[in-house]
């Protein structure tokens, strides 16, 4: 017998699905369970909820999980969250522990000296309306390369390559960790080459994170970065100005080339928590896809609000969407 669920169910599960603050995910589990219908084609899927809502109770009574944040077995890979996954690295001491601790809710151990790292972290940060997750890691330097590093890397969207700016010798210590990780076959990259390119190599996209940006010396030695690594994007920081943490964000968020899909229930204000993430061209049946398979066989059309557009625009499946547009579907 068929669920038969109602449109906002999938939307509803999404959000459940993707949400990690646990006492927020456990009121989704609630109103999940109370907006199915009940009958024998659902008695499956009640059951599944009720024992994921006594698993959540559970965990929130023994305290066990800290909002978004978790240790990191650092021979598996770290379980993604959000809507994509960015990795720290860098040499000892350049602020990758202190980014973390600044950017989201993980308390990593910080200190003047190096080498305090020795696991990856994780935690989540917000780019607007953008959930993303930040993994910190242990330093690469000429005394240590983690051996668990290059398969968090491999895995990774985004590698954040963390900088100092009142280091003298970032260019050396940039240039060892990029061909420490060349041996390993990890290209780290400005932008993935197109067409042509060395198959033994995985490219992966990186920015330049150019921390202490407070420092007095720092000018100098930002500009001394952009003439070695010109072509990468490097963002001047400082975990003491927000302002520079704000354009970090926004630089990973133009790094992973993606646009933000705002979704509306008939008759309600706009959902602009946790947007779905879609390529660019991506289509109005392509952000179904994203709720539910079959969702998106069902779906008749949608109303679109957004730049350029008039309001509630009737619109087909084969849409392509533009950034920041909101979908209402209709089934
Ligand atoms: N002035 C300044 N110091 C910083 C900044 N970020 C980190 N630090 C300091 O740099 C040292 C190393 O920081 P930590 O986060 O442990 O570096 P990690 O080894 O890369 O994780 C600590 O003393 C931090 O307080 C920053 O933006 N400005
Ligand atoms: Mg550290």
């Amino acid at each position: 017998m068929p669920a038969n669920l109602p449109p906002q169910y999938y939307e509803l599960e999404r959000q459940f699905n993707k949400e990690t603050d646990i006492r927020e995910k456990l009121r989704l589990a609630k109103e999940l369970l109370a907006i199915m219908p009940k009958h024998k084609g659902t008695d499956k899927l009640q059951a599944e909820m009720k024992a994921k809502i006594s698993k959540l109770t559970e965990q929130i009574e023994s305290g066990a999980k800290k909002h978004g944040t978790h240790h990191v077995d650092p021979f598996t890979h770290v379980e993604k969250e959000g809507a994509a996954q960015i990795i720290m690295i860098g040499p000892p001491n350049s602020g990758k522990s202190s980014i973390l601790a600044s950017c989201t809710h993980a308390q990593p151990m910080i200190a003047d000296y190096p080498y305090t790292t020795h696991e990856p972290l994780a935690g989540m940060m917000m780019y607007e309306t953008v959930p993303l997750q930040l993994i910190d890691t242990p330093p690469i330097s000429d005394q240590q390369f983690p051996p668990f590093l290059p398969n968090l890397i491999r895995q990774a969207d985004i590698i954040a390559l963390i900088a100092d700016l009142t280091n003298k010798s970032n260019a050396i210590d940039l240039n060892l960790i990029i061909s420490r990780l060349k041996e390993k076959n990890i290209e780290l990259v400005a932008d993935i080459p197109q067409g042509e390119s060395d198959h033994r190599f995985l490219y992966k996209k990186t920015i330049i994170v150019a921390n202490k940006s407070d420092e007095s010396s720092g000018d100098e030695e930002l500009r001394s970065l952009k003439r070695q690594f010109a072509g990468f994007v490097i963002v001047p920081v400082s975990v003491y100005d927000d302002q520079s943490l704000y354009e970090f964000r926004k630089a990973i968020f133009v790094a992973l080339n993606v646009i933000r899909i705002y979704t509306k229930k008939i008759g309600h204000e706009p959902e602009y928590r946790d947007p779905i993430i879609l390529r660019p061209g991506s289509t109005v049946a392509d952000a179904a896809l994203v709720l539910h398979k079959d969702f998106a066989y069902k779906l008749q059309y949608a109303k679109i609000w957004g730049k350029g557009k008039f309001e509630g625009q009737r619109v087909k499946n084969n849409y392509i969407l533009a950034d920041e547009d909101i979908i209402e579907f209709h089934i």
